[in-house]
């Protein structure tokens, strides 16, 4: 079976009630394939996520931006995973760089909250991606490898994860990857899964890509046999996120 599109849309930390539900309103009018072609997913900000959840069309779907590494409790400032299942909210971004550069998570860390996300029955958009000083060095498989192993080490089924490769050079700089440098990148991360993990899974996980992607970019990149959709920041909070999901077709 192929690797159905997706398209998450990551919106940081942005946003008035205002201005999100001028952005859900655009989505809800958007022209855009169906979801059997296209699966989207948008990430508010915990404090919207019902206000998105309860307006959003029925065929998107929500993610939180981040969530506890275990169970909920003395813990003061975190969201658990087992509260976004009880509000129904079935996606999670984990380990964005933004979290492992500015916050400290460690590859451990973000694995453990991949695990612990699965266990709960969340589905996971779990990010990875390389520096600039990474990238020169030579050293962007290594890094992004041993990202990804500390998830493979914790997890047995990788279904109800995405893999967003995120080179972090690339984000929120509009300097977006060639479409061959994220080709590479997402070939070599699948030929990881197939040798660390298994055939099927390295045929079947979606392996998307973020870092400056706009609605002038996305088809390029979209052609990319190995590119399975998008995780998008600045350009999900304006219309031109239509034009992305539009790249699935
Ligand atoms: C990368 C991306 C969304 P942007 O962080 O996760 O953001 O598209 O603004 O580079």
């Amino acid at each position: 079976m192929g690797r159905k599109f997706f398209v998450g849309g990551n919106w940081k930390c942005n946003g008035t009630p205002e201005e999100v539900k001028k952005i859900v309103s655009v989505l809800n009018e958007g022209q855009v394939p169906s979801s059997d072609v296209v699966e989207v997913v948008v990430s508010p900000p915990f404090l919207f996520l019902g206000l998105v959840k309860s307006s959003l069309r029925p065929d998107f779907h929500v993610a939180a931006q981040n969530c506890w590494v275990k169970k909920g409790g003395a813990f003061t400032g975190e969201i658990s995973a087992e509260m976004l299942v009880n509000l129904g909210i079935p996606w999670v971004i984990l380990g964005h760089s933004e979290r492992r550069l500015i916050l400290n998570e460690s590859n451990e860390f973000v694995g453990d909250k991949v695990a612990y996300a699965l266990s709960q029955g969340l589905k996971v958009i779990a990010c990875v991606g390389e520096t600039l000083e990474q990238r020169e060095a030579g050293s962007t498989m290594d890094v992004v490898a041993a990202q990804t192993k500390a998830i493979a080490d914790r997890v047995s089924s990788w279904s109800n994860i995405v893999l967003a490769y995120e080179p972090v050079w690339a984000i929120g700089t509009g300097k977006v990857a060639t479409p061959a440098q994220a080709q590479e990148v997402h070939f070599e991360l699948r030929k990881w899964l197939f040798a660390n993990t298994s055939p099927e899974i390295a045929a079947a996980t979606r392996i998307i890509y973020g870092g400056s992607v706009n609605g002038a970019n996305c088809k390029e990149l979209a052609a990319q046999p190995d590119v399975d959709g998008f995780l998008v920041g600045g350009a999900s909070l304006k219309p031109e996120f239509i034009d992305i999901i539009k790249s699935a077709e």
